[in-house]
């Protein structure tokens, strides 16, 4: 097996450049413990760059990012420069061009954490979101009419694929069937009339072909609902593009913090780089002040290990944020501790040596 990778990193804006060289040294001592080397290529992208030359990311910016195997990014959105620019000048691009059409975000609590839910027991959430990553609500398709006037009018079409829902729900399936055979699906098909009938209708074909899949589907507004006062229920949810947006941040508050939430954004036949990313933003209140929790990110690079295939690794990085989590009072201040960015990854480093030495 190639043990050496070519990752592109993009810190991006805000705590994003805080929290990606905590999660670099993290990965480069578990690469140098079990014998994988990363050559790293920094991305200045952002929207500094963007406020220096226009653009998110260069003309080539996708032809630079195809020459890597990986894509390691931290958060994108500034203050100045709107959000939709920064979004679709960079992050959904990059999600598109390589078909990363699947976004997995784990709702995990970690040892040691409690989660703001009255009654989930230590360790009580361990379900997955699938969400739709490449079509959906996120559609560039509508316009806006008769700007300025008192008729102004914005229009926004939502884009459903059969090739495009079938393959993420396949992709769910097939996760089901490595976990506990529980799959849930998000719809809202007594308010939208034609985008989420038909995801149901495909949802309940792909259901037929996986008889040994134990399937439910929920309106949105009351799987909201169940996140919050029966989330122990879930194995794996499936959701479009804007509604898993939105479940997984609710996922990362019950989990303790959005600090910790990771993602992958998968391109699952591998035919283009992935790309890998906490669900948190740049923080803007807090960027600068070394006070960003970079577990969130380097939970996302324990995703990229297991996604090249390295599993020893990657349980290792994790079984260290675990041991920090359950095992020392070191905690960011998210958590309501006072560890900076810099204290929090020096206490993973070293339970990382320890978790590889007990081995
Ligand atoms: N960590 C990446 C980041 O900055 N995400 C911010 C965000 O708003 N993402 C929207 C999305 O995932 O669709």
């Amino acid at each position: 097996m190639d043990t050496s990778y070519r990752i592109a990193t993009i810190p991006g804006d805000g705590i994003g450049t805080e929290v990606v060289p905590a999660a670099v040294d993290v990965l480069e001592r578990a690469g140098s413990r079990f014998g994988i080397r990363f050559e790293w290529s920094e991305l200045e992208w952002s929207c500094e760059y963007y406020a220096r030359t226009g653009r998110m990311m260069p003309e080539n910016g996708l032809d630079v990012l195809r020459e890597h195997d990986q894509i390691f990014l931290g958060a994108v959105g500034y203050p100045g420069v709107p959000d939709h620019v920064s979004l679709w000048g960079l992050l959904i691009p990059i999600r598109r061009a390589f078909r990363q059409y699947v976004n997995l975000r784990p709702v995990t609590l970690l040892p040691g954490v409690e989660s703001p839910l009255r009654e989930v027991p230590a360790g009580g959430l361990d379900f997955v979101v699938v969400r739709e990553n490449n079509e959906g609500e996120y559609s560039e398709v509508g316009g806006r009419l008769y700007r300025g006037t008192p008729q102004e009018a914005a229009i926004q079409e939502s884009v459903f694929t059969r090739r495009g829902v079938e393959r993420v729900m396949r992709y769910a399936f097939d996760l089901a069937r490595s976990r506990k055979s529980r799959l849930a699906s998000a719809t809202k098909s007594n308010g939208i009339i034609h985008s989420m009938p038909f995801w149901d209708e495909i949802f309940r074909e792909l259901g037929a072909e996986h008889p040994d899949v134990k399937t439910s589907d929920y309106h949105i507004d009351a799987l909201a609902a169940l996140f919050v006062l029966d989330p122990t229920r879930f194995d794996v949810v499936v959701a479009s593009n804007l509604f898993g947006d939105i479940l997984t941040d609710l996922g990362a508050a019950i989990i303790g913090s959005i600090g910790f939430a990771p993602s992958a954004n998968l391109n699952p036949e591998r035919e283009f780089p992935s790309m890998f990313e906490p669900v948190h933003g740049s923080a803007p209140d807090i960027a600068g002040t070394g006070r960003a929790n970079p577990i969130g990110q380097v939970w996302a690079g324990a995703m990229m290990l297991e996604h090249l295939g390295h599993a020893d690794a990657a349980t290792a990085v994790m079984g260290a944020v675990s041991h920090v989590l359950a095992e020392t009072g070191v905690r960011t201040r998210d958590l309501g501790g006072t560890a900076s960015t810099q204290e929090m990854t020096a206490e993973l480093l070293k339970a990382l040596d320890q978790e590889v030495a007990a081995r």
